[in-house]
C-alpha cells in the first residue's frame, strides 16, 4: 500500500471496489458523526458536521502504473453530474468561495495539492481540510463555503449538480444566513422548496 504524504491528515484506508473496508476519518478539526446515514447510501460514506456535509470515500484501482479513481453520478455521489470545473494556479494566501449556493450541490476534490474548506450551514462552521484526490467532499445546497490555504500548484476539481447560474448564488452571508436559520431544519432552507 502506499504511503501517506506528510501533509495527509485522514486515517482513510484505501477504498478498492472489491474489498470494501470500514471508513476512519479523523484529524485535528474534522469530526465525523458515525450515527444515522443519510437517504443517499453510495459506497462508503459518513455524514460529517456540518450536518449536511459528507466525506465521501472515491473509488481507487491501484497498479504498477499508478491510480485511478471514477465518480458515477448517483452511484458514488448523489446527484447527477451537470458541470466540472476546476480552480488552479491559485496564488498564495488567495481565497475562493464566498457564498451558498440555493440549490446546487457539489462534489469538491483536491486533485493536487491541498487546501482547506471552511463550510458553514448557518448552525455550524467547520474547517474540512481536503489533500487526498480519492475524497470528495459533498456540499449540499444552502451552505456557505469559503476556501482558502491553497498548496502550490493545488488543483480543486468540482463536479456540479447543475449548469452554471448566478441567481443560484447566495454572495451575501448575512442574507444567506437569515434565509438559512428562517427555517427549522439545518439543510433545508431553500426558498424554492416552500419554506416560509
Ligand atoms: C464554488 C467554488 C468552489 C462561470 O461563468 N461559470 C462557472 O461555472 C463558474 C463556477 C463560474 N463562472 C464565473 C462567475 C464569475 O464571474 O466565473 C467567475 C468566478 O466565479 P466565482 O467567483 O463564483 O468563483 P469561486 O472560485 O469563488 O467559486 C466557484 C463556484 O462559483 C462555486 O460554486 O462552490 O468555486
Amino acid at each position: 500500500m502506499e504511503q501517506m504524504t506528510a501533509h495527509h491528515t485522514y486515517e482513510t484506508p484505501v477504498h478498492t471496489p472489491e474489498k470494501e473496508k470500514p471508513l476512519v476519518f479523523e484529524t485535528g478539526t474534522h469530526t465525523a458523526d458515525p450515527n444515522e446515514m443519510p437517504a443517499f447510501s453510495g459506497p462508503r460514506e459518513k455524514r460529517a458536521a456540518p450536518q449536511y456535509a459528507r466525506l465521501i470515500d472515491l473509488p481507487v484501482i491501484r497498479d504498477l502504473r499508478g491510480s485511478l479513481t471514477y465518480i458515477e453520478g448517483f452511484h458514488h455521489i448523489p446527484f447527477e453530474i451537470k458541470r466540472v470545473y476546476y480552480l488552479y494556479d491559485v496564488p498564495g494566501g488567495a481565497s475562493r468561495g464566498g457564498h451558498a449556493h440555493k440549490q446546487l450541490e457539489q462534489l469538491l476534490i483536491a486533485i493536487s495539492g491541498s487546501f482547506d474548506v471552511i463550510l458553514d450551514d448557518g448552525q455550524t462552521r467547520q474547517i474540512f481540510p481536503l489533500n487526498r484526490s480519492y475524497l470528495g467532499l459533498h456540499i449540499p445546497r444552502m451552505v456557505w463555503r469559503e476556501l482558502d490555504n491553497f498548496s502550490s500548484g493545488s488543483v480543486c476539481l468540482v463536479l456540479a449538480s447543475d449548469v452554471y447560474e448566478e441567481d443560484d448564488y447566495y454572495r451575501n452571508y448575512d442574507e444567506f444566513i437569515t434565509e438559512a436559520t428562517r427555517t427549522t431544519e439545518p439543510g433545508d432552507a431553500c426558498p424554492t422548496r416552500g419554506s416560509t
